[in-house]
């Protein structure tokens, strides 16, 4: 199954995050847009991996603080919009943990560097760039998420396999 840990948003965030979702729809850019259901940050992307008790178990080891998040600046990876989170250390430094557990249980992750993001809207089109409004949205985190991801019915459907909470 194909896996990812990410944390899962409040309704507050999730509400801004569709606000500027809505605002880009708006101004014509059209596309892929993340159902609400599915918005999230991920933490580390594992793929296709078949043995989610061993990552349930790294989980179990991980030992984080609650996790300020104020969502803060926006920008594209190609056509690709995301809107992106200000600086944490509480975040960089619960990634890095997290990291640390997987590698010591030898589970296999995407390495690539962390750069917070959460997408918004994929295959974007539109006739003219266009400059994403981040809504003023803040939570703490309390919970980090093992996910799996499917196909089902032709929609990308996220399943919440199992979550640890902050100390
Ligand atoms: P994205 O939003 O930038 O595509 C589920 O696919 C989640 O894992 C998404 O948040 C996705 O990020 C993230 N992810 C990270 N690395 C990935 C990869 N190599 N392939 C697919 N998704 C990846």
């Amino acid at each position: 199954m194909r896996l990812f840990i990410a944390i899962p948003f409040s309704d507050d965030v999730k509400s801004a995050l569709l606000d500027s979702m809505e605002d880009l729809k708006a101004k014509h850019v059209f596309g892929n847009y993340t159902r609400e259901e599915n918005l999230h940050l991920t933490l580390a992307f594992l793929g296709e991996f078949d043995d989610p008790s061993a990552v349930i178990a790294a989980m179990k080891d991980l030992s984080f603080p609650p996790i300020p998040l104020t969502l803060h600046g926006a920008g594209r990876f190609g056509d690709l919009y995301w809107v992106g989170l200000a600086h944490s250390n509480a975040l960089l430094e619960t990634v890095r943990t997290l990291r640390r557990t997987l590698d010591a249980r030898g589970i296999r992750y995407d390495h690539k560097k962390f750069k917070p993001h959460i997408t918004v809207l994929r295959r974007a089109v539109s006739a003219e760039p266009v400059r994403i409004k981040v809504m003023p949205a803040s939570m703490t985190a309390d919970r980090i998420c093992l996910m799996s991801s499917s196909v089902v019915g032709g929609k990308r459907t996220y399943t919440e396999l199992f979550s640890v909470h902050a100390w």
